[in-house]
């Protein structure tokens, strides 16, 4: 890589919103990351995919140039195209023909400038952002609460506080740092935690408590809380008449519900339920944290509101250890709605619907065609690019042939569109593949700039390497394309230190304290001051400390600086009966790899984890539908259907299923679930449901299974069910057939485009079994290795896979890989749990039998698994509780 020759760099984690601080190690071409022991976010702490970044960067697989209609071009041409075409666009067909479609993972002066020039310059405010999907109902709970988007508490208060409830959180797995500062104050003080999610997740294990409700009753569960709460002494009184109005409102829709009503529409046990609300009503030191599981849902906006709404009853809200706290999912996800980047939003905390606010930003830039009203929200726009009514569309730094709801109609409608162009560090993702023309974009390592953290906190993204081939910073992209449209005055930048002073001024421009998103103390900021910006917290206000928690005394942001309490009356049980697909499909995350895979894809140890697309079903529901362990399965909802391996566990309600949300056509034959999952949406907030579409599951009738290690990946994989992942040398790759091919050997062949001669294929054939095996070696190189057998394949993955990097020197040694089985002395790791230090099950189940460890803590002083980012201590745990059921051996 080209490397700027600097030694350490102080930069931010490009994954979650937690926002911990790196620092990264430059020594000629290799990079090394650590987590960086002075930023507040995680005090030198990383999780397994911060750890693994230098593995994620790159030449490989990067775009590299301007491409139009697959072409290779000049940045010169492209973008006059770009500005041309929409242009043309707003020129007969009006401003709103076009749109931006934009990310939590732009940094926020790449996203600062993309507003301006849409809600600014073009004057449409069809400029959405992938938040939709992600922080939408959380945003509209607090506006409509606090009358302005403000997260109030801090990460200290999870630290702080008596009782943690995690509410469609699985914090473990996907804000692991936030979840390892939680177990450590655990461990000093002895914090509560209670966790809300209709699964028993990683985090669900070691909790206090977990209430497993069915899918969909979280404003039931809260409504019969807030009775609660009011009717057994929890009601701060003083809070509660100086700062807020609406109570009674709220209170008869809670009373409508009460405990019984909870029990009811949750199905939890009411002793369960009664000792959660006994618990948060004798605990003055609260934090509820929430996220996707609350915000996925036609009833976010509601949920969110009824956790807000026991948070302001109790007056817990603003004060230390005590809280609401919507966690966020993206790197910038709140720097992103700093700059207005949802389609209903202006910039700096400013109403679209307001007149003055609208005269205000106007005037601060110069603009005189501000955007008059909100644009189209992410399903909507999607909607409206395939009935035609937009005309060009620009993508940035998201991914939405995969991640959007209803995925399939978004292809059709990117394939439909007349122009779409896209934005993006990798030549190859689904949405790539549908752009007229392509903009590669600087990525993570080579961007400069800032994002804002889950606690209001910005922190610098700096450089240690330059942009390979042509790549460009996104906001310069922007700002090229708006020169090149006619406002380059207003879009004259020439480096981001500029941007965000701007951003910082506008959000200090005639405030005098209406709006608390204020950085007033950043506008100053030159250069120099910039590069050297510490993270910091906001508000900045001239003058005053930064930062810190909010409404502990009051100080909403409503005309009369009170926090509403919203109403939240039971709706309709939206789990309609549908006898064609009786499951609920719920969709989220997995430990170790990021949304669609682009980054996180590429590092084999964060592929090793979970190398193939999954659906955890009941083991009830399994049986009922013939369905064995391992086997594969189609899931299908009346809009498509996908193929994954099937996972029974007790961790998974009997009448839903979870499949996760990675997997696209880049890395699996038919793994992209959100083609799956329906687009309806919340009615305030235009937030997705995407945690619960109607499916229902069969066993995928595959004549064969097979299992292959290879160097390289074949163009075409012959299976009917393939799925590929990076591993240390090379692929690993799930296959499985409907029908065997004619020759097997001819077959095996095709997964080796270009080996040498026939000879060197070995094979084997057990014809008592119907098991066959493949391997071929170049001199001491093992190039490829095929299992095939009529059920699934049961070789170690993990044997198998480290066979590409290592010699494979005598005849011995290739039976055992022929086998894939370890033999002369070699051990086999066994499935991957510690990413971080590559530990695998097998590893840690000897050392248990050893007795050279007997619980978790043992096993990580012996072998360091669960001691970086802790985000495996559940699944050690397993381990270690699986061996002393187990009889002494
Ligand atoms: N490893 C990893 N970490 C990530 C990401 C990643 O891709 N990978 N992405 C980041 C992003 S952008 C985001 S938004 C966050 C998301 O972080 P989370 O929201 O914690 O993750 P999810 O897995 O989407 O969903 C959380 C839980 O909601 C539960 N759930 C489903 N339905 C309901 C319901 O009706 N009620 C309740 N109470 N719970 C329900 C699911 O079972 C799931 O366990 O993660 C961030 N961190
Ligand atoms: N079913 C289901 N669907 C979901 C969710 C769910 O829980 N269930 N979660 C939703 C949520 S919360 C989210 S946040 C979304 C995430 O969904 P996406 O945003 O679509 O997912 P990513 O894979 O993060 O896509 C980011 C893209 O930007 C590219 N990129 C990375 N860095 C840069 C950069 O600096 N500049 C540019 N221009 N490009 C860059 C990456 O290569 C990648 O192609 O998915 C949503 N979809
Ligand atoms: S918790 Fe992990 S993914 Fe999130 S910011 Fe920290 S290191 Fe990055
Ligand atoms: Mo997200």
């Amino acid at each position: 890589m080209n490397m700027i020759p600097q030694r350490t760099v102080r930069t931010t984690c490009p994954y979650c919103g937690v926002g911990c601080g790196v620092l990264v190690e430059v020594t000629g071409d290799i990079v090394s990351v650590r987590g960086d022991p002075d930023h507040p976010a995680n005090f030198g702490r990383l999780c397994s995919k911060g750890s693994a970044l230098a593995e994620t960067i790159g030449p490989e697989g990067r775009l590299l140039a301007p491409e139009i209609g697959g072409r290779p071009a000049s940045w010169d041409e492209a973008l006059d195209l770009v500005a041309a075409r929409f242009g043309a666009a707003i020129a007969e067909h009006g401003p709103d023909a076009v749109a931006f479609y934009v990310s939590g993972q732009l940094l926020t002066e790449d996203y600062y400038v993309a507003n301006k020039l849409m809600k600014g310059f073009i004057g449409s405010a069809n400029i959405d952002t992938n938040s939709r999907l992600c922080m939408a109902s959380a945003v509209a709970g607090q506006r409509r609460a606090f009358g302005a988007d403000i997260v109030p508490a801090t990460y200290r208060d999870l630290e702080e506080a008596d009782l943690v409830v995690l509410v469609g959180s699985n914090l473990a797995w996907c804000h692991p740092v936030l979840f390892q500062r939680l177990m450590a104050a655990r461990e000093a003080h002895g914090t509560r935690i209670v966790v809300v999610d209709p699964r028993r997740t990683a985090t669900a294990e070691g909790a206090d408590l977990h209430l497993p409700l069915a899918p969909g009753s979280d404003v039931a569960l809260f409504s019969g809380l807030l009775d609660h709460l009011f009717s057994f002494g929890a009601l701060d009184d003083a809070f509660v008449s100086a700062h807020t109005s609406g109570l009674d409102g709220a209170l008869r829709a809670a009373q409508a519900t009460g405990l019984r009503g909870a029990a009811a529409a949750t199905g939890l046990d009411p002793s369960a339920l009664l000792a959660f609300y006994e618990l948060f009503a004798a605990t003055e030191k609260v934090v509820t944290v929430f996220s996707q599981g609350v915000n996925q849902a036609e009833d976010g906006t509601d949920r969110v509101n009824a956790i807000l709404n026991c948070h302001l009853l109790s007056g817990r809200i603003g004060r230390p250890g005590a809280g609401p706290f919507s966690v966020t999912g993206q790197p910038n996800a709140m720097g992103g709605r700093e700059v207005g980047g949802l389609a209903n939003q202006l910039a700096a905390h400013m109403e679209i619907e307001d007149p003055a606010a609208r005269a205000r930003l106007a005037r601060f830039w110069g603009a005189e065609r501000l955007a008059e009203r909100p644009g189209l929200k992410a399903v909507d726009l999607f909607r409206a690019v395939a009935g035609g009514d937009i005309k060009a569309l620009w993508i940035m730094a998201t991914n939405p042939v995969d991640s959007m709801p209803d995925a399939d109609l978004v292809r059709r409608a990117l394939e439909a569109c007349p122009f779409v162009v896209v934005s993006d560090v990798v030549r190859d993702s689904d949405t790539v593949a549908a752009a007229d023309v392509l903009l590669p974009a600087a990525a993570w390592g080579e961007k400069d700039g800032t994002v804002t953290n889950s606690e209001r906190r910005i922190s610098r993204q700096r450089p240690f390497a330059r942009p390979p081939g042509a790549a460009r910073p996104d906001w310069w992209i922007v700002s090229q394309v708006a020169e090149r449209m006619g406002f380059g005055s207003a879009f004259a930048y020439s480096h981001p230190a500029e941007i965000f002073a701007e951003h910082a001024a506008l959000s200090a421009f005639e405030n005098g304290g209406t709006r608390i998103f204020d950085l007033g103390g950043l506008a100053g900021l030159d250069r120099t001051a910039y590069d050297a910006l510490a993270p910091v917290q906001w508000p900045v206000r001239p003058g005053e400390p930064a930062g810190g928690r909010l409404f502990g005394a009051g100080g909403f942001q409503t005309p009369d600086g009170r926090a509403r309490f919203v109403a939240t009356p039971p709706r309709p049980a939206p789990a309609r009966r549908e006898p064609r697909f009786p499951l609920v499909l719920n969709t989220g995350r997995v430990r170790d790899h990021w949304h669609t895979m682009t980054r996180t894809g590429r590092s084999p140890r964060l592929s090793a984890h979970i190398a193939e697309p999954f659906v955890e079903i009941h083991p009830d529901d399994a049986a009922e539908a013939g369905i064995a362990a391992a086997r594969l399965v189609t899931v299908e909802s009346a809009r498509a259907r996908i193929v994954a391996r099937a996972f029974l566990t007790p961790a998974q309600q009997p009448g839903s299923v979870f499949v996760p949300m990675h997997w696209t056509d880049q890395n699996a034959s038919a793994g992209r679930v959100d083609a799956l999952v329906r687009g309806d949406t919340d009615p305030v907030s235009g937030q997705p449901a995407l945690k619960a579409s109607r499916v229902r599951i069969a066993p995928f009738p595959a004549a064969w299974y097979g299992f292959a290690v290879l160097r390289d990946r074949p163009e075409r994989i012959p299976a009917d069910y393939w799925a590929a992942a990076r591993t240390k040398g090379g692929w690993r790759i799930e296959l499985a057939g409907l029908a065997p091919p004619a020759d097997w050997a001819d077959w095996a062949r095709l997964l080796l485009p270009g080996a040498p001669a026939e000879e060197s294929l070995l094979a084997f054939h057990d014809s008592g079994s119907g098991r066959r095996r493949f391997a071929a070696f170049e001199g001491e190189r093992l190039l490829a290795s095929v299992h095939v057998a009529p059920e699934p394949v049961a070789v170690s993955r993990s044997f198998a896979a480290a066979a590409l990097d290592r010699p494979c020197r005598d005849g011995a040694d290739r039976l055992a890989i022929l086998a894939g089985r370890a033999g002369g002395g070699r051990d086999d790791p066994g499935a991957l749990v510690c990413a971080c230090f590559g530990v695998g099950a097998n590893d840690i189940a000897r050392c248990l039998r050893s007795g050279a460890a007997r619980d978790v803590e043992t096993v990580g002083a012996r072998l360091r698994a669960g001691t970086n980012c802790g985000s495996c201590r559940s699944e050690i745990q397993r381990i270690v509780d699986g061996h002393a059921f187990a009889p002494a051996l």
